[in-house]
């Protein structure tokens, strides 16, 4: 058929060649992929690494113009008014999931299945996403919060709104599959998206490290998955740290995402303030703690995921974890001094630790600076 190189139309084809050739990079820029691909990211992300880079659609009888016609569907069902959960974030987790999984440790521990789906969850892991939080859609009674029962609201959505698709016959990619492949294939999604749920993330991180403890004592540091059960799990902490893998990307990168993700906040707060609601932490724009939030966010979720990951992955991380350091410092030394009480001004360099038991220790210290925390006591 004719189908564009890119699974879309680009005015600009050697601009797009050139940022095609870099798609195997940890620092590949999405806001300027979203503007070269004319504003469909997702549609030639998902096209590009699964046709062109991974012959993926080929291998499971995928054909690509309903391919990409489904694609065009999900992307579109993306909300653009989001300035976080759109479908840029989508294709920025997918593109994450193709660079590890490319690295030669993991190469060889997962099938082609099971790459197919930590990459298509990837792309189909936000989509509908309102913009508001699982708590507030549960404190709201909003209708998805009734539907699931207030548990993993929002992931058990974007699957269904992705796997609902899938039932309409000229959006149906799968049907050349066989049964058995197509019913895995499907059993993994829904366990790789259920696992991007923010409240499943330390029972989450519990277990990978169990599992990564228990595969090199018995294979002699050598990474070996034997049942679905542990490649699964590694799995779901690939596609969750990809998720949160902003803060170790490239600073200015990284400063994006964050504008983005509090600007969202931002907007839920206001709703909160219309509804009389207390505000969500980081959701008030009249009281900003976005340098100390990005901290606390790296010292007690990100890190403790990404040392795991790096661990895991040895050395293929490394230069995540230092740009995650680099990037921590940054905000770290931008923590607005507490009006009232500004004793205990800390030099720079006792923050460049490595490890997160020091800077659990050293995020404590800045809290004890912290007026709000010591007003009561005050009073
Ligand atoms: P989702 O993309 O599935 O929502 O998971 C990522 C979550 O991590 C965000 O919803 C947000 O709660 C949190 N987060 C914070 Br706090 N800071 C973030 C950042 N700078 N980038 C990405 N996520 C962030
Ligand atoms: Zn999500
Ligand atoms: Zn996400």
């Amino acid at each position: 058929g004719n189908l564009p190189k890119f699974g879309v139309e680009v005015e600009d084809e050697d601009a797009m060649s050139l940022m095609v050739s870099q798609i195997n990079t940890w620092n590949f820029d999405l806001f300027k992929f979203a503007v070269i691909s004319k504003d469909h990211p997702l549609v030639s992300m998902a096209y590009v690494i699964l046709q062109s880079e991974r012959n993926l659609l080929r291998s499971y009888n995928v054909d690509p113009p309903t391919f990409i016609k489904y694609m065009f569907v999900i992307e579109a069902n993306y909300h653009k008014t989001n300035p976080y959960h759109n479908a840029t974030h989508g294709a920025d987790v997918m593109q994450s999931c193709h660079v590890l999984l490319g690295y030669s440790v993991v190469e060889q521990v997962f099938t082609d299945l099971e790459v197919f789906a930590a990459l298509f969850a990837s792309a189909i892991h936000d989509v509908d996403h309102p913009g508001l939080s699982n708590q507030f859609l549960s404190n709201t009674s909003n209708e998805l919060a009734i539907l699931y029962n207030d548990h993993a609201v929002l992931e058990n959505h974007h699957l269904a709104t992705a796997f609902k698709f899938l039932q309409e016959d000229e959006l149906n990619w799968a049907s050349g599959m066989d049964d058995k492949q197509r019913q895995l294939f499907r059993k993994m999604v829904i366990d790789l998206v259920l696992a991007t749920d923010m409240s499943k993330h330390l029972s989450l991180l519990a277990d990978i490290k169990t599992t990564v403890e228990s595969s090199k004592v018995a294979h002699n540091g050598k990474l070996v998955l034997e049942s679905y059960n542990e490649r699964m799990l590694v799995l779901q902490g690939i596609v969750h740290s990809c998720d949160i893998s902003s803060a170790t990307k490239a600073l200015p990168i990284y400063k994006a995402w964050t504008e983005r993700i509090i600007e969202e906040f931002y907007q839920q707060g206001d709703r909160e303030r219309d509804l009389g609601l207390n505000l969500s932490p980081m959701c008030d724009r009249q009281n900003p703690s976005i340098e100390k939030s990005q901290v606390g966010f790296i010292d007690f979720i990100v890190l403790p995921l990404w040392e795991t990951l790096g661990e895991l992955m040895f050395p293929y991380c490394q230069e995540m974890l230092s740009q995650l350091n680099e990037n921590r410092m940054y905000y770290f030394s931008r923590i607005p001094e507490s009006p009232r009480c500004s004793i205990t001004d800390e030099p720079e360099e006792r923050n460049n630790l490595i490890s997160s038991s020091e800077k659990r220790k050293n995020l404590r210290a800045t809290k004890v600076d912290d007026c709000s925390d010591l007003s009561s006591i005050d009073e």
